[in-house]
């Protein structure tokens, strides 16, 4: 194991174990209403207050995604008072139609943030545009357009798990010690994972049921083309209650995961964090979410800790306060976009002027393509289609075409005969985020060419599988004649890398008390779906953070 930046942490250490005390002095903090709302019964003792402009706190975690979750928890099991800021809406409070999310085929305000038309990856059919316009609202999906990509992130309390498909994988071993190699692996696979995985409730399917229900006829479909050519499937464990999908099917409960919900967010069914991590956070009675506000700024505070500045926003996404709240710590974690345009900002705006020249450096799309494959007529893949894949083709040790492909439901309500995937492949391919003094806002130079390396390796499987089956791409998925969704990304990763920007366990050393523990911290791929990553990572930072720093 090496760490590059052993010293700098050693004297983040000295700094902060003397603060335990202060840490702890200053829990007392101003009055106001907040909604803590997804965790209301468990939260009761919770200190219920939304942050009010000059407040001083211990430790203010910015998002409520995984890394956030984790960091919440952890801190606040230690006994210490927890604020979270995060920028979108606590997800508990029905609509007019009863629900709190909406479906995918009736989209309405409640499924993007901020913008006045769906944007799904999967944007058209057969010759039509499927998206459809909408009234501003803080949904619950952002796509994030940059120049040569579009960055989907979950927004609400709970980040990106309100929103995912709940895909719960560990990598590779030996792909995780290639791309982390500062990290113990055997920590990690004997610990942390397991952790991780325990604490995110993470389950498999009945493989009986599986292989009976009309629900998964497009993954047994997916899984037997792929296997007629030769390819190695894999079940996938997930997050999403397979236990409930069954009284799902047995129309026991009501419908979400069967009922065309998830990109908009589940009503049912999916552990996502609020909970999971956050409602155990909120059960130690010292966490407080501050939802609707967006932090702008983080610099030193006079004195000691960091004066950190939020827009509060209103639904429409105004802006209606401006806060100023010193913290003794914060942590970072907007995810990997949120995080590194913060400290890319920061950095060249000479708020935190000493950060290492490598924040913004290192991020990466996870490799992702998505495509789709017209079967034949006799391959259906069904009308009713669950939304939560469940089956994987694993073609990483091929060393001509190394990709893990999720088998992607399409669930359109009638038979489309498609079987769509989301390929992660192995695209060595980074970009930076950089400031632009022109706009005052952080660029990502990843230009959509570089998706390239990721289709050859997409195609090399694919085309085989055509080849095979005597079946074609379909051209009208994502666009009109165009066969690769190879214009965005679900899993954004690095731009605060491990060990480099950072030391070995998040600190920004030259800022003793501020911290990174989320996604921007993996190096731009890890060869599956990345949320169980970022989680087990963040429990072995926070647990190094929480002994030597804090306790
Ligand atoms: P994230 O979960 O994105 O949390 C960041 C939070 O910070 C968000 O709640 C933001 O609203 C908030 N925030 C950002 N900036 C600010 C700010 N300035 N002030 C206050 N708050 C802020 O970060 N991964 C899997 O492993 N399996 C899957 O099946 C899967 N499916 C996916 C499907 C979709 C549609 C999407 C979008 C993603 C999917 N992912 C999946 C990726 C996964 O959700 C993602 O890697 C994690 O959510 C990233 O976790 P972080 O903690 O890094």
């Amino acid at each position: 194991m090496t760490d590059s930046r052993a010293n700098r942490a050693d004297a983040t250490r000295g700094v902060a174990s003397v603060s335990r005390r202060r840490f702890l002095a200053g829990a007392g903090l101003t009055a106001g209403a907040i909604a803590l709302s997804s965790m209301s019964t468990s939260a009761s003792a919770a200190p219920n207050r939304t942050l009010a402009d000059g407040d001083r706190v211990p430790a203010l975690v910015i998002g409520s995604g995984y890394g956030g979750a984790v960091a919440a928890l952890r801190l606040t099991q230690a006994g210490i008072p927890t604020q979270i800021v995060e920028m979108g809406r606590s997800w508990d409070t029905p609509g007019a139609d009863g629900k709190i999310f909406c479906g995918m085929l009736n989209a309405d305000k409640r499924s993007m943030w901020l913008a006045d038309k769906t944007d799904q990856p999967v944007s058209n059919f057969m010759g039509f545009g499927i998206n459809k316009s909408i009234d501003r609202y803080v949904g619950v999906l952002e796509s994030e357009r940059f120049s040569g990509i579009k960055v989907y992130q979950g927004r609400g309390v709970g980040g990106g798990s309100l929103v995912n498909g709940g895909m719960a994988v560990t990598p590779k071993r030996n792909f995780f010690e290639e791309i982390l190699p500062s990290v113990d692996s055997n920590e990690m696979y004997n610990k942390y994972f397991p952790r991780a995985n325990t604490g995110l409730g993470v389950n498999n399917i009945d493989q009986a049921w599986f292989e009976s229900t009309e629900w998964y006829k497009f993954a047994r479909t997916g899984r037997k083309t792929a296997q007629r050519s030769g390819f190695t499937t894999t079940f996938v464990p997930n997050v999403y209650d397979f236990e409930y999908m069954k009284k799902e099917a047995a129309g026991q409960v009501t419908k979400s995961g069967l009922g065309g919900e998830v990109i908009y967010g589940n009503n049912a069914g999916k552990k996502s964090l609020d909970k999971t991590y956050l409602a155990q956070a909120a059960a130690t009675g010292k966490l407080t979410i501050t939802t609707l506000h967006r932090v702008t700024k983080v610099a030193p505070a006079a004195g000691s800790g960091y004066s950190v500045t939020m827009e509060q926003i209103n639904e429409q996404g105004g802006v209606v306060a401006t806060k100023v709240v010193t913290a003794d710590r914060v942590f970072f974690a907007a995810g990997s976009v949120g995080t590194s345009k913060l400290l890319v900002s920061m950095k060249a705006q000479g708020h935190l002027p000493n950060l290492s020249s490598q924040v913004g450096e290192g991020w990466g799309n996870n490799g992702n393509i998505m495509v789709g494959r017209a079967n034949h007529m006799w391959d259906a893949t069904g009308s009713k289609q669950a939304t939560i894949p469940t089956m994987g083709i694993d073609n990483w040790a091929d060393p001509t075409a190394p990709l893990f492909a999720e088998i992607a439901p399409l669930p359109a309500g009638l038979e489309t005969y498609v079987s769509l995937y989301l390929a992660i492949t192995k695209n060595p391919e980074r970009a930076r985020f950089q400031f632009n003094s022109g706009t005052g806002k952080v660029d990502l130079t990843w230009a959509q060419s570089q998706n390239q390396k990721g289709i050859d390796m997409a195609k090399k499987v694919f085309d085989k599988i055509n080849k095979k089956e005597g079946t074609i791409y379909r051209t009208d998925l994502f666009g009109v004649y165009k066969t690769w969704g190879d214009d965005f990304t679900y899993h954004p990763l690095g731009g605060v890398l491990l060990n480099k920007a950072t030391d070995n366990f998040g600190r920004l050393p030259e800022y003793p008390g501020l911290y990174v523990v989320d996604g921007s911290l993996v190096p731009g791929n890890v060869g599956v779906n990345p949320f169980v990553t970022i989680t087990a990572l963040a429990e072995r930072n926070m647990e190094k953070i929480i002994s030597t720093d804090i306790q």
